[in-house]
């Protein structure tokens, strides 16, 4: 069990208690609530384009009307252009702006692909704008839906364009939900089909959110995934495949995005000048929340292989209220480091403690770990990504959160589900509290002690 000396454990400590935190990526606004990105590049300008999420606090569905176009020449700030796109530009629309995306045609003329609630039969189509400049101004290219419920083969949920061309000019469209996914060609004037629709084969666990494109003459596939392997109930991961043909078959390649704090995910991947990004969405804005959501940007590596390394939520982390609370526990194995739990790592799985992991060994029953902040903080949510080694550190049995109400600790009221999967950030959902202490109490299996590798505090 013995992993570090009692003193290189306590200097440890103090150097992670102590550590400030990692240079991040904010949400690209909180001005207002953001979600779905898809990103594409112009010359010098990165575009994002998002959905717009309005539910009030505490709402239980997507609010979303327009679509809004954001810029930046540094992948770092971005200014909001405004409402670029809204259901009012399709005459057979009225709601649901849900996930886009932008693509260049071969006229030159940008084309873009929205997920919209037609006023038809069915429930959501894809509909397309065009625009002569990536800000438009955009109107509706074809009068009513390309995809609907009566296009032959659809998928169960017509959403989440995804729109890409090939170095031949072959333009392709994926689109899909509800474990659908399907593709088509499109003809050169990017509003018609060029064929038939196709379901790929080899997309693993495919939900929703499909983002594709191309590099090294290797096609990828990204999506969000719910299975889980990779994300608590509720939560979506991002997984990818790979291809070398544009319609597959694809072959799955692992995770690239773990769950984030929203329950969807969302991923847009792209390239700008010389580095690549995964731009996506969380919770984790101020007054966030699932239907509250807000776009965020994270740079993001290949391996020499081509595969994708998993990408570090540093938006995420620019929320994290853990990285500014001092840590407390009720016990900790004396070789064990309680500063990993706010050190703002992402962990590649539970056995991952390569920067450090709480643990208390050999305790079993109930523990606790604690964060306090000299002043009170309003926190909504918390991740618990659960330490694993094993040997005498299991996941837990069960956990709640708590939270010091000036008096004494009580359970954090309306908390949703406190999960207790392997290799995932677990969720925890709440009204926010207002309070300078909160406890994350775990009772151990029959047996087993528990550990946490990183524990995030959000607003
Ligand atoms: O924003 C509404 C829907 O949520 C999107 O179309 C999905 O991808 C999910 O993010």
């Amino acid at each position: 069990m013995t992993r570090w000396p009692a003193a290189l454990a306590a200097a440890l400590l103090l150097i992670l208690a102590t550590a400030p935190p990692a240079a991040a990526g904010a949400p690209i606004t909180t001005a207002l609530y953001t979600a779905d990105p898809a990103a594409l590049v112009v010359g010098d300008t990165l575009y994002v384009y998002t959905g717009h999420d309005e539910a009030p606090p505490g709402g239980t569905n997507f609010v979303m009307r327009d679509w809004h176009v954001f810029t930046s020449g540094d992948a770092a700030t971005f200014t909001d252009r405004g409402a670029r796109l809204s259901t009012g530009t399709f005459p057979w629309a009225s709601a649901d702006a849900w996930a886009s995306e932008v693509e260049r045609g071969p006229d030159g003329r940008y084309y873009w692909y929205v997920s919209v609630n037609g006023d038809g039969p069915g429930w959501m189509n894809i509909g397309v704008a065009v625009g002569d400049s990536p800000l438009g101004p955009f109107t509706d290219a074809k009068g009513g839906p390309l995809i609907s419920d009566s296009t032959p083969g659809s998928s169960p949920l017509n959403i989440d364009p995804t729109v890409f061309t090939d170095d031949d000019g072959q333009v392709y469209l994926y689109w899909g939900s509800y474990y659908g996914l399907r593709a088509a060609k499109l003809n050169p004037d990017m509003t018609s089909l060029n064929g038939p629709v196709i379901t790929p084969s080899g997309v693993s666990n495919f939900w929703e959110a499909p983002w594709m494109f191309k590099r090294n003459g290797v096609y990828y596939l990204a999506y969000a995934a719910n299975d889980a392997g990779c994300s608590a109930p509720g939560y979506a991961c991002v997984r990818y495949a790979t291809a070398s043909n544009p319609l597959g078959p694809w072959t799955h390649r692992g995770v690239v995005l773990d769950q984030v704090s929203s329950t969807t995910n969302h991923p847009a991947i792209v390239e700008f000048k010389g580095q690549w990004y995964m731009v996506y969405h969380n919770a984790a804005a101020p007054g966030g929340g699932d239907f509250r959501r807000s776009v965020t940007i994270d740079k993001l590596y290949f391996n020499a292989d081509g595969t994708m390394r998993k990408v570090v939520q540093t938006g995420g982390n620019d929320a994290n209220l853990a990285l500014s609370a001092t840590p407390y526990t009720s016990y900790v194995s004396p070789w064990e480091t309680l500063g990993a739990i706010n050190d703002g790592h992402t962990p590649a799985n539970s056995a991952d403690h390569s920067h450090g992991a709480y643990g208390n060994w050999n305790r079993q029953g109930t523990e606790w770990i604690e964060y306090r902040w000299p002043s009170a903080r309003g926190v909504g949510s918390v991740a618990a990504y659960w330490f694993d080694d094993d040997l005498g550190i299991d996941l837990p049995a069960s956990c709640r959160v708590q939270y010091w109400n000036g008096g004494a600790y009580v359970d954090v009221p309306g908390q949703s589900p406190c999960g207790v999967a392997a290799g995932a950030f677990n969720v925890v959902t709440f009204p926010q509290v207002s309070t300078t202490r909160l406890r994350l109490t775990m009772t151990s299996r029959p047996g087993y002690s528990t550990g946490v590798l990183e524990w995030r505090a959000l607003p």
